[in-house]
């Protein structure tokens, strides 16, 4: 057959980047950038160019897997279905609802329909055991969005192309792309297009990264205190009165934040971020008198016990500096579609969690109680969980913990590409379909693109036969348990009817899917500059389309707080602040002295794709990074073989010498050390590198947020041999 070429983008990661797939008898041939897609293919990357390797892995799941034994048999999807939904409906008869719960991973927010039908899923349950990735990465902007702004979901864009002044704090774009709940593709580049044009970027970051190679300013902060850092600026501004006058017209509390300011010494904030005190008097001024600017915060941030209110701080620094809803700052995107108000409708009640009795966060309980929920006994103890997306033993706090726990559970589901470290224990193994064989309409997250667009995210090839959407799966499971969807009757009742009707006039199209959910989206869009986009819009524009110029002026009546302002000091995050003010600063401890860090790779998503030999050809693991006279005072050389040990547990590995981070942390990349298991081959697992997040304990989380202290392990290096000569 000859090749055909579809243009669509990459589901890896936020920054969507525009591709075109050549496909040759439904198999890819070569992925490239669209440079036809007018908003997003310019961070096209290698991950995207090898996405085909993970469409045709040769450990890839192809049909539902039940666990016999040791191994695994394949089966069909009626037997699935029935005993997964019969095995789920016995426990949920003698232990209740609260018996069946979800975590769900990353990539699962990268499928327009598969969160949407989890939840309807576990609504059909009834079941508040709800676990999400959130908690190892960005909840703390869900709080402070909600706190500031009245919903989790008001995240601010980026306005990167009339920006002068980019203070990037805990960010690492030059290899992770400017994206973490917005979509600014090309983000970085278009920084340093600024930067040549007379733009300034200051890089805070304990790590000399790649992108605080190109900045105009490192600041090599001491990991954690960031908070410091930015209340200091934020008194600096205050004290020295150059305040917009968005403090006030914008925002309600600038008083208290005032008062908590004044409660602060510089010396002592500089002291603990370790910046030196007249450094920061000159930043915060010349942030204050940029013509524009903006603050951004990240995981660098958010994977700290102090997490939340570094965030805030940052927000609160935009707002008193006229940064918000203004070109150059940080603008509200409002998207073709009101997720703030469809999020408001399909808000998850409130729920504290059994064992550590904490609220939910964006309708999700934190991963680091999933192992306890497990494990203690009593009403309400999770006994089957399916893991949608994740690979949570490696991607979060004390892995080992939580694979001891899932060993335990009556019945564990996991549905994927591959079986890896969290899915060992699997009861069943669900063949999942890549987002090359998909179609996707991200319309919930088009208020975080940095500027108006719309894409239909084609499917560039056909799934194997027995891969099924996380949404098929979802409803099916449903209607085999004899549960309402949504926890409304009339939903299954409808699909069941849609089915008949499509079997029965041998029209495949009448049978309800996700599609379905598309058009009624397009179909009460919100007007974008003024014009409303149409479905045939999106067919017409294969490349996708821009709906126009950024709007401003937005923002305030987008706020969803009830007098239309922002809450500049929300009293749980002062009252956390003054916690840490009156907290003595930390310091190393004798058996644990190093801090560890960790960087991401650029050639792998967090616990995935580092098994590809398209992206890895050699040399596939991780190692530690110390800085050169840390190592010669512990003795150790580029190469040798270390331990490196934390109260939690130790990883074995090798040493690094690098002056990129500063002394006192050491690096590691995460999402190492994670197997590959080869269900169907029975092979050996594959296994490369060591996973780092094996030495933090579940206990350290940012009280706030519940996000895992990922970032601030106490370690201790322990030489074990020299390197071989070489
Ligand atoms: N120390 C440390 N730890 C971290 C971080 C850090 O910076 N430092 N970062 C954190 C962050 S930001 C994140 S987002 C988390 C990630 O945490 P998780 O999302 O739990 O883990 P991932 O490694 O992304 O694993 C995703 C899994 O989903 C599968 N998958 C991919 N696409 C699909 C799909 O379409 N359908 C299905 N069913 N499965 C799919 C992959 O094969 C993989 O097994 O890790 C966090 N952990
Ligand atoms: N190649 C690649 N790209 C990715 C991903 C990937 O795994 N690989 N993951 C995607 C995902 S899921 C996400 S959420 C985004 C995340 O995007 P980013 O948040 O930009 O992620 P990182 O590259 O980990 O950058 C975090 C930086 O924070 C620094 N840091 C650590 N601790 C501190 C601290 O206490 N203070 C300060 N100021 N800095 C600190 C680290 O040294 C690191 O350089 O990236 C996305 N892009
Ligand atoms: S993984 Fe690479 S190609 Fe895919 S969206 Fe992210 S930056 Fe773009
Ligand atoms: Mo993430």
């Amino acid at each position: 057959m000859t090749a055909a070429t579809v243009h669509t983008f990459c589901r890896y990661c936020l920054a969507s980047c525009g591709v075109e797939v050549t496909v040759q008898d439904n198999r890819v041939r070569r992925i490239a950038a669209d440079k036809l897609n007018p908003h997003s293919w310019h961070d096209f990357c290698a991950k995207g160019r090898t996405a085909a390797e993970v469409v045709e892995h040769p450990r890839r799941i192809l049909a539902p897997m039940r666990r016999v034994g040791d191994g695994y048999v394949e089966a069909d999807w009626s037997e699935a279905l029935r005993d997964i939904a019969d095995r789920m409906n016995r426990l949920i008869g003698s232990d209740g609802p609260e018996a069946v719960g979800a975590y769900y991973g990353n990539p699962a927010g990268y499928s327009s329909s598969n969160l949407i039908f989890m939840n309807g899923w576990l609504d059909a349950i009834g079941t508040h055991n709800r676990y999400a990735v959130g908690s190892v990465d960005q909840n703390a902007v869900h709080v402070v969005a909600q706190a500031m702004y009245g919903s989790p979901l008001m995240v601010p864009v980026s306005d990167i192309d009339d920006c002068d002044f980019f203070l990037l704090v805990g960010a690492n774009p030059a290899v992770s792309a400017w994206n973490w709940l917005e979509s600014a593709p090309g983000g970085w580049r278009r920084a340093l297009e600024r930067q040549r044009g007379g733009a300034r970027i200051v890089v805070v970051d304990p790590v000399r990264t790649e992108s605080a190679d190109k900045a105009d300013t490192h600041l090599a902060v001491r990991p954690g205190q960031d908070w410091a850092l930015l209340l200091a600026m934020v008194k600096v501004i205050l004290d020295a009165g150059l305040q917009h006058r968005d403090c006030t017209e914008l925002a309600t509390g600038s008083a208290e934040v005032r008062a908590l300011a004044a409660a602060a010494d510089l010396d002592d904030l500089a002291a603990r971020c370790d910046i030196p005190r007249d450094g920061i008097e000159c930043l915060a001024r010349d942030f204050a008198a940029a013509r524009t600017g903006m603050v951004i915060t990240r995981t660098g941030v958010s994977l700290q016990e102090s997490g939340t209110v570094a965030e805030w701080l940052g927000h609160v620094l935009n707002v008193i500096t006229g940064r918000m809803d203004r070109p150059g700052g940080r603008r509200f995107e409002p998207g073709y579609v009101d997720t703030l108000r469809l999020a408001g409708l399909a808000q998850t009640p409130p729920h504290r969690s059994r064992v550590a009795g904490r609220e939910m966060v964006a309708g999700a309980h934190a991963l680091a109680e999933l192992p306890d929920e497990i494990t203690t006994g009593g009403p309400g103890r999770l006994r089957a969980l399916v893991i949608n997306s994740g690979n949570p033993v490696i991607a979060g706090p004390d892995g080992s913990r939580l694979d001891a726990a899932l060993e335990q559970l009556d019945l564990l589901v996991a549905i994927d590409f591959v079986q890896r470290e969290s899915h060992r224990h699997a009861d069943w193994l669900l063949p999942a379909v890549h987002w090359l064989e998909r179609e996707d309409l991200l319309a919930f997250t088009s208020g975080m693109h940095d500027e108006p667009f719309a894409q239909f995210g084609a499917r560039a090839v056909a799934p194997p036969p027995q891969a099924r959407e996380e949404w098929r799966i979802f409803v099916d499971l449903a209607l085999a348990m004899k549960r309402p969807l949504f926890g409304a009757r009339a939903v299954n009742g409808f699909i069941r009817a849609s089915r008949r009707v499509a079997a029965w006039s041998g029209r495949p199209g009448l049978e309800f899917s996700p599609r379905w959910i598309d058009r009624l989206m397009i179909a009460t869009s919100r007007k974008v500059n003024g014009r409303r986009l149409r479905w045939r819009d999106l067919r017409d524009n294969p490349h996708g389309l821009v709906l126009g110029p950024r709007e401003f002026g937005r923002f305030r009546n987008a706020l969803r707080t009830e007098d239309k302002l922002v809450r500049l000091a929300p009293p749980e995050f002062l009252a956390r602040a003054r916690d840490l003010l009156a907290a003595p600063a930390t310091t190393p401890s004798a058996d644990f002295p190093f801090l560890l860090g960790n960087r991401r790779n650029r050639h792998a998503m967090n616990s995935w794709l580092n098994e590809l030999p398209g992206l890895h050809p050699s040399g596939k693991r991780n190692v530690v990074f110390i800085h050169p006279e840390d190592a010669s005072m512990l003795g150790v050389e580029d190469g040798d073989q270390v331990r490196v040990c934390s109260a939690r547990g130790s990883v074995q590995t090798v040493a690094a010498l690098s002056d990129r981070p500063r002394r006192g942390l050491v690096i590691m990349e995460h999402g190492w050390g994670s197997r590959v298991f080869d269900p169907r081959g029975g092979a050996a697992p594959e296994v490369y590198g060591v996973n780092r997040n094996l030495l933090v304990g579940a206990a350290a989380m940012d009280p706030l947020s519940q996000t895992s202290a990922l970032g601030g392990a106490h370690v201790r290096i322990e030489r074990l041999g020299r390197a071989h000569v070489r």
